[in-house]
């Protein structure tokens, strides 16, 4: 379904399995393939140490992790739906919460949007914790706030403080 009006969509991309970066730009692809929908800008790859519910392990895979702005009219869930499609069209198996994956994709904001629903949290829950979210987003929209936590140059300043280890893209 398509809503009446264009929003910008923050969309999180990770990999920590196969041809990472080569997956991330087919997804990238993908996304600004959608129907009433634009890519308006990517960050750059940041390689990160794989969180799991244990916390950080840097025995597992590493992550390669980035941002994109999608300018778009559809509405929150078929854009779930969209996402969740290209996840599966490239190669993404759901197993183990937080396990290695192809492909990731997650909304992390949709403008002011505030959704609270069984299949979609908008703000994602945990991107104001997340240094590889918030340090792509930044690269692409510095002024950005995230909606009930405040700028986002501010969350990741915070975050640093107590730093989390970034490893070789
Ligand atoms: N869902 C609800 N809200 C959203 C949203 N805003 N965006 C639902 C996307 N999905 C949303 O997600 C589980 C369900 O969340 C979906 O069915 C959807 O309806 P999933 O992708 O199937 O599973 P997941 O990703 O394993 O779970 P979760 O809880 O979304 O994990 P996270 O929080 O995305 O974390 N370490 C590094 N270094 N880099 C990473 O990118 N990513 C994760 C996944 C863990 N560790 C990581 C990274
Ligand atoms: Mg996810």
């Amino acid at each position: 379904m398509t809503a009446a009006h264009w929003a910008t969509a923050v969309i999180a991309l990770g990999s920590n399995l196969g041809d990472r970066q080569a997956t991330l730009e087919h997804a990238v692809t993908a996304l600004d393939a959608l129907p009433d929908s634009s890519i308006l800008a990517v960050s750059s790859w940041h390689g990160t140490v794989a969180l799991t519910v244990d916390g950080l392990d840097p025995e597992r895979p590493a992550y390669l992790n980035g941002v994109a702005l999608l300018q778009t009219r559809l509405d929150p869930y078929t854009l779930l739906d969209a996402m969740r499609a290209i996840e599966a069209a490239n190669g993404r198996e759901r197993d183990e919460r937080w396990g290695d994956r192809t492909l990731d994709l997650d909304l992390i904001a949709l403008d002011a949007l505030e959704i609270d629903s069984e299949v979609l949290q908008v703000p994602h829950p945990r991107a104001h914790e997340r240094d590889f979210v918030l340090a792509p987003w930044l690269e692409v929209q510095p002024d950005a706030e995230l909606p009930g936590h405040g700028p986002i140059a501010a969350l990741l300043a915070g975050l640093r403080e107590t730093p989390s280890p970034e490893v070789a893209p």
